[in-house]
């Protein structure tokens, strides 16, 4: 089988795991040309932000202080919609192969949620607690996934993934700390229950579910941890809590659509 053939789409096995388990792992997935371009300009992208002001750090309360941002003794660092401000991650978004192991996933309709750059510097990163997305998100249907991507190698150490396998089948509660506050970590609601650590080359993939629990832990090693998301949902998702459509538009765009 060629590179190109091995890329499309999913096998039904694969389809199985991922609906029995709550994600899939794809291995090593970018070509080694888009990996190298989209490490140029991700690293672009954040030395504007620190500038700018354009970035959250997750690790503090959210403001609009650039330096306390920069300057904070932890850094997990977020940049929400590099589709909207880089062209090589518009395109990403309409990347054909993705969308191919998508669609097995969610059906032929693929509409953008949202995509984030999630970057933990060496020596600094801060971690992401234990939590499902459609905690943050409230979407409904419950049926969105994502495809979780490497632009560096990354193991348990810088801030590989870790999942709870099967934990997508019941939406968990999630207590706010405070008004606005970060949303607690549920890891004690699934005590007992393995977990997945899932260790990707740079250019790798695995995808979840919106439910399914997970985590990454700080980084304190010499080597930095680039990642980014991209959020997949089916047109006529509603945010229950705004209750509101999502409209489809330049943020939000059809990815592919039959009718
Ligand atoms: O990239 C990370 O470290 C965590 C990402 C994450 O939790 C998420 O995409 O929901």
């Amino acid at each position: 089988m060629s590179e190109s053939e091995e890329k499309t789409g999913l096998s039904s096995e694969q389809i199985a795991s991922f609906h029995e388990r709550g994600y899939l792992v794809i291995g090593k997935f970018l070509d080694d040309g888009l990996i190298e371009c989209l490490r140029t300009e991700y690293d672009r992208e954040f030395e504007v932000a620190r500038k700018s002001g354009g970035f959250r750090n997750l690790a503090i309360e959210d403001t609009d202080d650039v330096d306390k941002k920069n300057n904070a003794p932890t850094q997990m660092l977020q940049i929400m919609q590099m589709c909207e401000r880089n062209i090589h991650f518009r395109r990403l978004i309409f990347h054909e192969p993705l969308l191919d192991m998508i669609e097995c996933l969610i059906g032929p309709n693929i509409q953008l949620f949202h995509d984030q750059a999630l970057y933990k510097p060496a020596h600094t990163g801060g971690e992401i607690f234990w939590h499902q997305d459609n905690a943050y998100w409230q979407c409904t249907p419950p049926n969105l996934v994502s495809c979780w991507m490497t632009l560096d190698d990354v193991t348990i150490d810088n801030g590989a993934m870790q999942l709870i396998p099967g934990s997508h089948l019941k939406a968990l509660d999630h207590t706010r700390t405070g008004e606005g506050g970060p949303l607690l970590d549920v890891r004690d609601q699934a005590t007992g229950q393995d977990t997945a650590v899932i260790d990707l080359p740079a250019g790798g993939v695995m995808i979840h579910h919106c439910q399914t629990m997970h985590y990454t832990q700080p980084n304190n090693t010499d080597r930095q941890r680039r990642a980014f998301a991209i959020h997949y949902m089916t047109p006529g998702t509603r945010n229950l809590r705004k209750e509101e459509h999502l409209e489809v538009g330049f943020e939000r765009p059809m990815l592919r659509m039959k009718i």
